[in-house]
């Protein structure tokens, strides 16, 4: 896959480019350029931001039929070339073929769920407290919603929040992520193709100056961010000072307690797949490994031969079990943090060194720290990127405290047989999905996605729950 792509915002249903000043790479092989693209501005965002407005009145009064049937055709589309839109999302994102598969499939099956969810938006109707009158709640599409995705997962996250706005009868105006515009683009184009109408998703590719302006953007209604706690405290300020609706999904600095009594395979498995798969690049991830005395040490020797054995190399490479960073930054990112896990008296058990491969690629070794405290940076900072800290704890009580002891709160977990510590913990802990005997990462797209503390904020995403986003309830009373 050498051929560069030459890619355009698209506008009103039209691709409008002029200079592409921009590239996105390959995290594999850097020589490797996946895309040149435009680079957009407030102008362009003012265009599409028209555009969709233009298209929302009959978006949002045709029938869900029709908003179905493309839902559901793009669906198809997206499952037919998985393949293709997966290799295409592995060499710009960088994750793992069957990873970039994966998460394409999901993308279709997303997609198709929405469709059916056009169809299911109910409303209630009620007596009212006056005789003689009726009460009926309906839900109504709301506008414009403005769209900013982050590289991490480039076609999931667009999916999953263009198919909710368009399927309760909002357009769109998206900014994908810098790192992976092409794919976001594949997801754009194949949407028109299922016979979306003109103006009802527009995409404007660029960097923070098109999320600035989406977020300023009068004729933008309601904003949905995935992305880092930084920007995103900017997006809900910018969209609140203008009381447009706004919803954040943020960072994660998830937990893992591993008890004494868990299955100590099954930990860990559970431990690899949520630190290290998708190159530990999920808001999911799981980071922090607290783990009881009596398992710690067997835990640890365990897991860190299985991380020292994980392939790394190129994403398209078939051997590959895990792909580079996304980008220099990223990697940049996860040196600087294992860096200070070691100067503060961390254990690096396996990893920690530069990596250089046989081609010029963002790789980083998977890293396991031991011996780490909680109130450690590398405890209490997200990393983003395949390095995990193990913290050893005496009781179930000390891992709740210690799991539930940062400022975020999205996934949590434990391995464990107990049922009373299992049920205990889907109490208790702090945090807005748990996960037992399962990996931190890794959700179904029907239910609904979000955390609790730092990680986000608004309404959840996904499955039933985003209806509560993308529409808006209409009280009506009547007397006969
Ligand atoms: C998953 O774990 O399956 O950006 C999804 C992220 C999350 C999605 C995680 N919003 O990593």
């Amino acid at each position: 896959m050498t051929d560069t792509l030459e890619l355009s915002h698209w506008i009103g249903g039209e691709k409008v480019a002029g200079d592409r000043p921009g590239e996105s790479h390959n995290p594999s092989d850097t020589r490797d350029i996946v895309a040149r693209t435009p680079k957009g501005g407030a102008a362009e965002v003012d265009q599409a931001v028209v555009a969709a407005t233009d298209a929302f009145e009959a978006w949002s009064e045709a029938s869900p039929e029709v908003r179905f049937d493309v839902l559901d055709k793009a669906g198809s589309l997206i499952m037919e070339r998985r393949e293709q839109i997966g290799r295409l999302l592995s060499r710009e994102e960088g994750k793992t073929v069957p990873e970039g598969i994966g998460e394409t499939v999901r993308a279709a099956r997303i997609l198709k769920y929405f469709a059916g969810e056009a169809l299911r938006a109910h409303g209630q109707n009620l007596a009212s407290t006056r005789p003689g009158v009726e009460v009926q709640t309906y839900r109504q599409a709301v506008g414009v919603f403005g769209l900013i995705t982050p590289w991490n997962f480039p076609i999931a996250i667009p999916a999953w929040k263009i198919a909710p706005a368009i399927a309760f009868g909002n357009t769109v105006v998206i900014k994908p992520a810098g790192p992976t515009p092409a794919t976001a683009e594949a997801l754009i184009a194949v949407l028109h193709e299922a016979g979306l109408p003109k103006g009802v998703v527009n995409m404007i590719i660029g960097d923070g100056d098109v999320g600035r302006a989406i977020v300023a953007h009068e004729g933008v209604t309601g904003i949905s961010f995935t992305g880092s706690q930084g920007v995103g405290a900017g997006v809900a300020e910018g969209a609140v000072k203008r009381q447009a609706r706004v919803q954040l999904e943020m960072g994660g600095k998830n937990p893992l307690i591993v008890l004494d009594d868990a299955d100590l395979d099954r930990a860990v498995n559970i431990a690899l797949d949520g630190s290290f798969f998708a190159t530990g690049q999920r808001c999911t991830a799981s980071s922090r490994l607290i783990v009881q005395d009596g398992i710690h040490d067997r835990f640890v020797a365990a897991l860190a031969e299985k991380v020292a054995a994980l392939r790394v190399g190129d994403a398209l490479d078939p051997d590959t079990q895990m792909g580079p960073a996304v980008t220099e930054a990223q990697r940049d990112t996860s040196y600087k943090y294992i860096d200070i896990a070691r100067e503060s008296g961390g254990r690096i058990v396996t990893g920690g060194d530069r990596l250089t491969l046989d081609k010029p690629g963002w790789y980083v070794q998977p890293t396991l720290i031991a011996d780490t405290a909680p109130d450690m940076r590398i405890n209490t900072e997200e990393v983003f990127g395949p390095v995990a800290s193990t913290i050893r704890v005496k009781s179930y009580e000390e891992a709740l405290s210690v799991a539930n002891g940062v400022e975020f709160g999205l996934s949590a977990g434990i391995v464990t047989s107990s049922l009373k510590h299992a049920r205990d913990f889907q109490r208790r802990a702090k945090a807005g999905m748990t996960m037992v005997n399962l990996p931190t990462a890794g959700v179904d797209y029907h239910v609904p996605f979000g955390g609790s503390k730092k990680s986000s904020y608004g309404a959840r995403e996904q499955g039933f729950a985003a209806v509560e986003f993308y529409t808006q309830i209409k009280t009506s009373y009547s007397a006969g």
